[in-house]
């Protein structure tokens, strides 16, 4: 592989189906544990924690009328929290839509998350101090504005990397060739972030592709891919910040783009419209249950004297009235109007959004929608 890269290159000189492991199922350290001190280590557990707690609440909230569509990430935490972490305060983060947790990280408010799962449009509006990029539905399309702003970045020798998330079947459409070839060309500092969550809805992994795994695609682009196992905080903590390091590498003034495949399991539904006992077995979801990235991280902390009950307690609290407090913020919001649906895209609205638009009013008044001919 690309031997000018400096002293990180040994995470990616493996065989592309054997994942980088840190710590086992039980939280016994089985690998290289990265230099993280402990206060670090505590704000991770603590991150994972508020993100299972946060998307237990989320479901709740919508089984209650009170929420949108939304999709859960428990099982997800250990990637998303592991890589997020690795990031530095200028890099910038580019989710799909699933990556409450890694947004959260990053600075993005909680409240921010659940207006936009409420229908706010104002959920978009990402603060200005917060390097997330816009939540992504349409699959991959993420990839090449990924590869695109990296390159940009790179012409203006700003030397931040751009962090890029998307699933399994996301690697079987178009955007994802174009962006990731693109950058293996043009060297942009981009780190793609597959989560191999083993499911695109109903899709089965087996189904997705006949490749052996997702990390080998890499190969066809020029660039190095690793395969992590994305339930090992830790794991994949080292293997983003060496990728990152990679993407920015100032010394060679030669930035390039890696591949990760993080192999994990949503514990989940694709979304709350989705049910997934329809398609996978109650022992497979068992069987990934066991490899729970929180409870591993917090075993391995336990062990090194760094958390106990007590404390352990504390996060608890503290996770509980976090959530508490943004949701009572983000319901303190009044409710969206309908028009909003048809603006902030466009400047002036094209003639057909105007036609949807007029054909929407004429629906809601026939039907005496009080709240809509207030506007
Ligand atoms: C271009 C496009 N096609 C289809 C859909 C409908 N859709 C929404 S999520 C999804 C599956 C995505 O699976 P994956 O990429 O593995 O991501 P995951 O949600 O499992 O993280 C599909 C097909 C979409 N949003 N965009």
């Amino acid at each position: 592989m690309y031997e000018e890269v400096g002293p990180t290159v040994s995470v990616f000189d493996r065989a592309y189906d054997d994942p980088v492991r840190v710590l086992d199922e039980d939280g016994e350290v089985v690998g290289d544990v990265p230099d993280l001190d402990d206060e670090a280590l505590v704000e991770m557990y603590r991150h994972m924690r508020l993100a299972r707690h946060f998307d237990g609440r989320a479901v709740s909230l919508q089984r209650q009328g009170r929420m949108g569509t939304y999709p859960p990430l428990s099982g997800q935490e250990g990637a998303q929290i592991g890589s997020a972490t690795a990031l530095a305060e200028d890099d910038w983060l580019v989710p799909s839509y699933r990556e409450h947790g890694a947004a959260l990280v990053r600075g993005l408010p909680l409240k921010q998350t659940l207006l936009y799962w409420m229908g706010h449009e104002a959920g978009n509006a990402t603060p200005e101090d917060v390097n997330v990029f816009p939540v992504a539905v349409p699959i991959a399309s993420q990839i090449p504005h990924a590869t695109g702003a990296a390159w940009a970045s790179k012409l203006r020798d700003e030397n931040d990397a751009f962090l890029c998330y998307f699933g399994d079947g996301a690697t079987s459409e178009g955007d994802f060739h174009e962006g990731v070839n693109f950058a293996g060309v043009f060297d942009t500092p981009t780190v793609f972030f597959c989560n191999n969550n083993q499911w695109a809805i109903s899709v089965p992994r087996e189904r997705q592709t006949r490749s052996a795994t997702l990390a080998q695609k890499a190969e066809a682009y020029g660039i190095d891919g690793v395969q992590v196992d994305g339930m090992d905080p830790l794991a994949v903590y080292r293997v983003t910040t060496a990728a990152l390091e990679k993407a920015r590498d100032p010394e060679t003034d030669r930035p390039r783009p890696t591949l990760i495949e993080a192999v994990q399991y949503r514990f989940g539904a694709h979304t709350t419209a989705d049910d997934p006992t329809v398609y996978r077995d109650e022992d497979e979801v068992e069987r990934w249950k066991a490899k729970d990235p929180i409870p591993r991280l917090e075993a391995y902390l336990r062990s090194e004297g760094v958390l106990n009950d007590e404390r352990v307690a504390e996060i608890e609290a503290a996770v509980e009235t976090r959530v508490a407090d943004a949701i009572e913020a983000a319901e303190a919001e009044a409710r969206p109007k309908p028009r909003e649906m048809f603006e902030h895209a466009y400047a002036e609205l094209p003639q057909e959004l105007e036609r949807q638009y007029e054909e929407f009013a004429a629906f809601r008044e026939a039907h005496g929608d009080e709240a809509f001919l207030e506007e």
